[in-house]
This record gives C-alpha cells, structure tokens and sequence, in this order.
C-alpha cells in the first residue's frame, strides 16, 4: 500500500519546486480533509447541523459545517509559510498570508452543504497556483486569476461512503482512500481514465425551459438516443457537484449546469470549482467547456467570477457544442 505523502514523494523529482514546498501543501490539504471527515461524521451527534445566520458573498445561508472547514482549512493554511495567499468560496476577498509564500491555494471548503443534513455526500475542491506576483511583498488579486491552464495542482476531497482524495498535477488523475485505522490516505485509483462511453448525465432541469434552444434540443436529442439505445444513458444528480463529477469520471457521464437566459453566467463558479474540475476532467481524458469554448481558457476576471459548466467525454461535449452553436437538431446517428 503506498500512503499520499510517499507518493507525493517519490514523484518530487517530477514536480518542478524540489523544496518540498508542494508536498507540504497536499499534506496539508490531506491533514484538512482527514478533520473534516471526523466533524461530518459526528455532525448530527455533536449538533453541528444548521445555519449559522449569516449569509455569505454568494448570497448563501452559511451552514455551520461550511464555517467549521472554511476556518478549519483557513487556519491549516496560514501556518503553512510555502503559502502566499488563500481565497475561498466562503471569504469575500483574498486572504494574504506569507509574503514568502511561492503558492496560493483556492478553495470552495465545503461544496454541496445543503446536502449535509440528508446524509449526502459533499466535497472539498481545491486549486494552487504559483504566484506571479513578487516574493517578500503581500499576494494580490492577480496571482489567483491567472486563469485554469496555469494551475500547478487541483482536486477535491469526497465525503462519501469513505473518504476520498483526488488530485492532478498535470501527470494524470490519481486517487486516494482515508484508511481511518492507520489515519492515512492510500494510492486505490492510479492512474484515472474517465470512460468514453456515457453512461449517466448530470443536470437539474428544473429551468430546462430557461435554458437556450439549442441545449434544450440537445436534451431532446439525448432522450431519443435513449429511446433507441439497448444501453441508455441513466439520469444521476444528487446536487453536490463533488459527488455527481466523482462518479461520473470513474463511470463516464456528462455533468452540466448551464447559464439560463436570466443567468447566463450560471451558479458555479469559475475559479474553485470550474477550473479545478475541468482540468481534472482533461487529465483523466475528458473535455470540459462552458458551452462554446475549452473552460480552461475562459478568462479569469473575479475572484467569484460565475460560469455555465459542462465536464464530460468528449463526445458529449462536441455534442453540445454543435447543438448550441448550430441551434439545429443533429440527426442521431
Ligand atoms: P442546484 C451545491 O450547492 C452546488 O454549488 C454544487 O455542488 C451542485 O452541483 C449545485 O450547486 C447544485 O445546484 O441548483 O441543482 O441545487
């Protein structure tokens, strides 16, 4: 069995910083994820389930589980000196740390919360870049927007049936499961590869009538394939977009939350969860765009910036995109 931190280690000569400085962040990323799992496993026990009474920058009732791992990983993070900065789902603005920081981390804490309180899982997604801005000097707004394709690592953490970690640095997509008797996350899923076959698709269609007509018709079109297919295509979403992309990269499956005509920049948001997803997406295999173009390219703006997201094999992508761009049916084939 080899444990996150040996792997991590034995690929340090891949990594480009040879300080160790990585590896001490996905240590602490690893550290974070093996608390929260203690406090969502005993949340209904220890009265750790409902709101705080606040509402976030999202415009989001703040569950205590959300303000639990925002602090929690906030805290984790500002002791490590390899990090220049933090910005997080639950903070309005950019958290500066250490000026001698060579990385800041992204992070949406807790995804899918609502959830927590039906036995859902939920997730942790994380993105680090290294800073562009000068060593020795407070990071600033520029070092998190330089945009998806210049991450230097990103994954999430599944709080599910066990306790999963995923990540990629750019080498492939490689997963891990919390082994609680030894406290460690094992190597269980080297290597990922999301099927190119779907099998499921992933989306809320309770605005399916806002959404544009050229992906109401690839709907349409998805459900004749159906018709005529001796393996149809199942519907999964639990509504935690950790666990709806976890399972559809092991299984393949399209997962979309597209813009409507009220919102076309959708609800998630680009930086701790679009680019993140995406890029792991493409490392296993995959594509992810926002509709019309690679979502890795979608320029970096805010911090919060929202976007309409869609991460699948390819022909589901290239699907979609034909159907939005040609706002016509293509024959099923
Ligand atoms: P809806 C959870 O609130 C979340 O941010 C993602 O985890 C999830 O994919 C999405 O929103 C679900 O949104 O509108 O379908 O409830």
């Amino acid at each position: 069995m080899i444990t996150l931190e040996q792997f991590i280690a034995d690929r340090q000569q891949e990594l480009e910083s040879a300080t160790g400085a990585f590896s001490k962040i996905l240590r602490d990323i690893s550290l974070g994820a093996k608390l929260v799992s203690f406090y969502l496993r005993r949340a209904s026990l220890a009265g750790f389930l409902g709101e705080i009474g606040i509402t976030n920058v999202q415009g989001e009732s703040v569950q205590k589980l959300d303000d639990m791992a925002n602090r929690l990983f906030i805290n984790l993070f500002s002791k490590n000196p390899h990090i220049a900065g933090i910005a997080s789902e639950e903070e309005e603005h950019i958290i500066p740390t250490h000026p001698e920081g060579r990385y800041v981390i992204l992070l949406d804490p807790l995804d899918g919360s609502s959830n927590i309180d039906v036995g859902v899982p939920v997730g942790t997604i994380f993105s680090i870049y290294r800073r562009v801005s000068s060593i020795g000097e407070p990071c600033t707004e520029a070092d998190f927007l330089q945009g998806g394709r210049h991450q230097v690592a990103a994954g999430y953490v599944l709080y599910g049936t066990s306790t999963l970690l995923f990540y990629t640095t750019g080498r492939g997509v490689h997963g891990f499961t919390l082994e609680p008797a030894a406290g460690e996350f094992l190597l269980t899923y080297p290597q990922v590869q999301m099927p190119t076959k779907s099998s499921y698709y992933s989306f809320n269609d309770n605005q399916l009538h806002e959404w544009s007509e050229g992906l109401q018709r690839y709907v349409t079109d998805l459900h004749a394939r159906n018709r005529s297919s001796d393996k149809p295509q199942s519907l999964r979403y639990v509504g935690s977009l950790v666990a709806d992309f976890h399972r559809n990269l092991l299984k393949g499956g399209l997962f979309m939350y597209p813009g409507t005509v009220k919102k076309p920049e959708g609800k998630l948001r680009l930086l701790y969860e679009g680019f993140p997803m995406a890029w792991l997406t493409e490392q296993a295999g995959g594509k992810a765009s926002d509709g019309y173009q690679t979502l890795l390219d979608v320029p970096a703006k805010k911090i919060h910036q929202r976007t309409p997201l869609f991460l699948g094999p390819a022909t589901e992508i290239d699907r979609i995109t034909e159907f939005l761009r040609n706002h016509v049916s293509v024959e099923a084939v």
